[in-house]
């Protein structure tokens, strides 16, 4: 099954986001298959965004991802990759529609919450340098118990 990894930046963590982000990916119907918190060193953010590193904004980027701690998260689903992206909204907040993550909580570009990854195998990769330990791999049983 398709999985994507999902961060809530430091500023959706510091301005009480998480909760409402998390409810959001719940109750479109996808998974929740890992989760923490972590603040990241200098060498993380910039490998995590290793293919931006030539452009203008890298450093300021860098700065902002490891000035707190993040929520790092694995999510499961049919097309989560793409629907967690529409779900999210356009990467500058100005021009994410409402009704999406950046376009009801973010403004500006510099200050946009929360990353999802762009495809099924850049997913990959993130899930694999963001989760080395790995994720446990349950699977519902509750459908049968819940009415
Ligand atoms: P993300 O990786 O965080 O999900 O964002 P994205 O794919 O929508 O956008 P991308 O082009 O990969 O940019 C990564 C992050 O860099 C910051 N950014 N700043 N002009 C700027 O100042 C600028 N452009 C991009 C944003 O935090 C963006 O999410």
């Amino acid at each position: 099954m398709e999985q994507t990894f999902i961060m809530i930046k430091p500023d959706g963590v510091q301005r009480g986001l998480v909760g409402e982000i998390i409810k959001r990916f719940e109750n479109k119907g996808f998974y929740l298959k890992g989760l923490k918190m972590v603040t990241v060193e200098r060498s993380f953010a910039e490998k995590h965004y290793e293919d931006l590193a030539a452009k203008p904004f890298f450093p300021g980027l860098v700065d902002y991802i490891i000035s707190g701690p993040v929520v790092a998260m694995v999510w499961e689903g049919k097309g989560v990759v793409l629907t967690g992206r529409k779900i999210i909204g356009a990467t500058n907040p100005a021009e994410s529609a409402p009704g999406t993550i950046r376009g009801d909580y973010a403004i500006v570009v510099g200050r946009n919450i929360i990353h999802g990854s762009d495809a099924v195998e850049s997913a990959r990769k993130e899930i694999a340098l963001w989760f080395p330990e790995g994720i446990s791999g349950w699977q519902s049983s509750a459908h049968s118990w819940i009415y």
